[in-house]
């Protein structure tokens, strides 16, 4: 473990467990991030949690009361666990909490990393048997597009078959143009240094189209640095599948990115092991830190929640917060071991994790047969050797 005379630097992190498996990972993040911090001594970790669940809305009316969203503006950073419960619509639990975050906080880059780790098995024989060929970032516009909740419902007074509903994706300029830049930087600090665009230009005439010109814009500061191509998002489900060798940094709007990250943890092994990042690249405002997938209600309770999509995403908001003294890229890449060691802090939870799911103690998605409890508690001591 490594020590420091210094005073630690102390983090102020919003906890927003939310609902069903979010709870139980939520807490086990924070038993993680405790034990790292108390292993460094040079950074440590106040977190005030935030009851924004389902439950609160039944209860209440509301996730986020009356100005909780702004008042997430005092915190270094947003940890979060998951939302959405049966008994309430997904659309308004989304809505209501997360989607407003989003966007209130300026958190218009989605980082969501998918690499296949150790003692985890990918569906994909030539992955099962070469983890390497996967390793990819993909970059999800988290601000605007075909999350922009513009449209309306017309019901039919003569018919109900003839309702009429309109779902508008709104693509701006500047959204578009920030997010492609923000992966050109992203690809240009990887090892493979490409970049693949998705878009869906054939079909949808307008905003896909201005998606790919902006692309080939921003491309042309980056020729001869980062080897760049187009795909639509059709094929590239296909070439996930059958070249994944072939892919690094790709760049998508709102919705494709969701749905092509959700393939992505897949072929990795589990959706239980994916990790994103919600940043607002211009640090004026907290970034947020959840795992890509829901509440999983079926299994919410009974401590068999696999808790590494929750360390890898805790792990990434530690290398975030490391750039808070405004030494890091647009990207939040630091350079040297950042405030804290904190960089070196991130290093050591990820190899923690990748120890303990190498030694197959692992939750029953990854074909364990580990309790969320005993994967955290074993995480925990890898932590501290
Ligand atoms: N931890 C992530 C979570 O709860 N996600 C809920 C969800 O459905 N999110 C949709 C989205 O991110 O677009």
């Amino acid at each position: 473990s490594e020590q420091s005379s210094m005073a630690a630097r102390v983090f102020k992190i919003a906890s927003i467990p939310g609902d069903g498996i979010g709870v139980d990972i939520t807490d086990a993040a924070v038993q993680v991030l405790q034990k790292l911090s108390s292993t460094f001594g040079t950074f440590s970790f106040e977190f005030n949690t935030l009851d924004w669940s389902s439950e609160n809305y039944r209860q209440r009316g509301f996730y986020a009361p009356q100005g909780g969203v702004e008042g997430l503006k005092q915190y270094d950073a947003i940890y979060f666990g998951a939302v959405g419960w049966p008994d309430v619509p997904d659309h308004i639990s989304l809505w209501q909490m997360i989607l407003p975050i989003r966007t209130t906080l300026n958190q218009y880059a989605n980082v969501r990393p998918t690499r296949i780790i150790p003692g985890t098995l990918s569906p994909l024989s030539a992955c099962a048997a070469n983890p390497s060929l996967l390793d990819w970032v993909i970059v999800r516009e988290n601000s605007e597009g075909e999350y922009s909740g513009h449209g309306g419902t017309t019901p039919s007074t003569a018919h109900a078959a003839h309702t009429v509903a309109t779902e508008v994706s709104i693509f701006t300029r500047v959204g578009i143009e920030r997010i492609v830049r923000f992966a050109f930087e992203t690809a240009l600090h990887r090892p493979r240094k490409k970049l693949t665009m998705v878009t869906k230009s054939n079909a949808q005439r307008h905003g896909m189209v201005l998606w790919d010109a902006i692309f080939y814009e921003v491309a042309k500061e980056y020729e001869g640095r980062v080897e760049f191509d187009k795909m639509l998002v059709d094929a590239m489900t296909v070439r996930m599948v059958n070249r994944p060798e072939s892919l690094d940094t790709i760049v998508a709007t709102n919705l494709h990115a969701d749905i092509l990250s959700d393939l992505a943890a897949a072929l990795s092994g589990s959706i239980g092991i994916a990790p994103s990042s919600n940043l607002d690249p211009t640090r004026q405002f907290p970034s947020m830190f959840e795992p890509i997938h829901g509440s999983a209600p079926d299994i919410a309770g009974l401590g068999i929640a696999n808790p590494i999509g929750a360390f890898w995403s805790a792990a990434e908001m530690v290398r975030w917060l490391a750039g808070s003294d405004g030494n890091s890229n647009i990207v939040g890449l630091v350079s040297g071991p950042g405030v804290g060691n904190m960089v070196h802090a991130a290093d050591c939870l990820m190899k923690a994790i990748e120890n303990v799911t190498q030694a197959g103690i692992k939750t029953r998605d990854l074909g364990g047969a580990s309790t969320t409890k005993e994967v955290t508690d074993a995480v925990c001591i890898e932590i501290g050797q």
